[in-house]
């Protein structure tokens, strides 16, 4: 995390109150506060990654890929980095966010790990996943539309060497409505405690609406089968936000 503390300015995006509130976008807006946003704004984020970079020194591969689906400005490209250094892997980090992948290009300059990374502006339902050891998908699943899930994660799967890993990291929704309503309530809270009015979270809440889909663990489980991995498991969860392992 420390190659991204240069540019950790506030996030004070949803602090006054407006008029038409437009779907979020992975702008230049979002990206010049996005270390602050995503880590005041998602319980467990820090260890999630810093669990990915654990995760794949355990499962890549001696000259394998190692993949980061939707890196934003690279924390869990850097946490790659510095754990599979010395493998003889290649990183791919992919963003179709201009605005995140030439901030993540300055954070992996500046990064004094030399495991050689591809940074790479697309769609990750277009890019070819190939001899691919580790794939993170941290957060990136859920800004995908719900229809296209099953297509790219059996695309991930066939570029899987076996024994590969996919780390899966998401918000999730529940079933059940007694619970739905505690882990919103309980999310709302910790943001509240990270310095966020109750407008900021509204505001933010609607401009999300649309673009970010949760789905329940049972549904990334099932979907996670049916895809051919092996193993599947919940490794972490605070509230309504999740990280699944899946082997291939
Ligand atoms: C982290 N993983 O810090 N193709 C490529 N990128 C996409 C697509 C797509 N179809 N859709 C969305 N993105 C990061 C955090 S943020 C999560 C990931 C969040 C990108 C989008 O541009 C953004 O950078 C990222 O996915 C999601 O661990 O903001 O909650």
């Amino acid at each position: 995390m420390l190659g991204l503390q240069p540019m950790n300015s506030k996030d004070a995006i949803y602090s006054k109150a407006m008029d038409s509130i437009a779907d979020f976008a992975f702008d230049d807006k979002v990206a010049s506060v996005f270390p602050d946003m995503i880590k005041r704004s998602v319980p467990g984020y820090s260890t999630i990654i810093a669990m990915t970079g654990v995760l794949a020194e355990r499962y890549s591969q001696d000259g394998s890929n190692c993949y980061d689906l939707g890196c934003s400005l690279g924390a869990s490209t850097l946490s790659l980095r510095h754990h599979v250094e010395g493998r003889n892997c290649q990183i791919i980090a992919v963003d179709s966010s201009e605005s995140m992948l030439s901030r993540c290009k300055q954070v992996i300059a500046k990064d004094t790990y030399t495991t050689p990374s591809k940074l790479v502006l697309a769609d990750i339902n277009e890019v070819n996943i190939s001899n691919a050891s580790v794939v993170v998908l941290n957060f990136t699943l859920q800004f995908i539309p719900t229809s296209q899930r099953q297509v790219l994660l059996q695309k991930i799967y066939n570029g899987m060497l076996d024994g590969g890993v996919l780390v899966l990291s998401e918000k999730i929704c529940f079933v059940d409505e007694h619970l739905q309503e505690l882990n919103t309530e309980l999310h709302h809270a910790f943001k509240k405690a990270n310095g966020y009015s109750d407008m900021e979270i509204s505001q933010k809440r609607s401009a999300l609406e649309k673009t970010l889909l949760p789905e329940t663990i049972s549904a990334h489980q099932q979907r996670l089968r049916s895809a051919g991995f092996s193993s599947i498991d919940v490794w972490f969860q605070c509230f309504n936000f999740a990280s699944l392992v899946a082997i291939k």
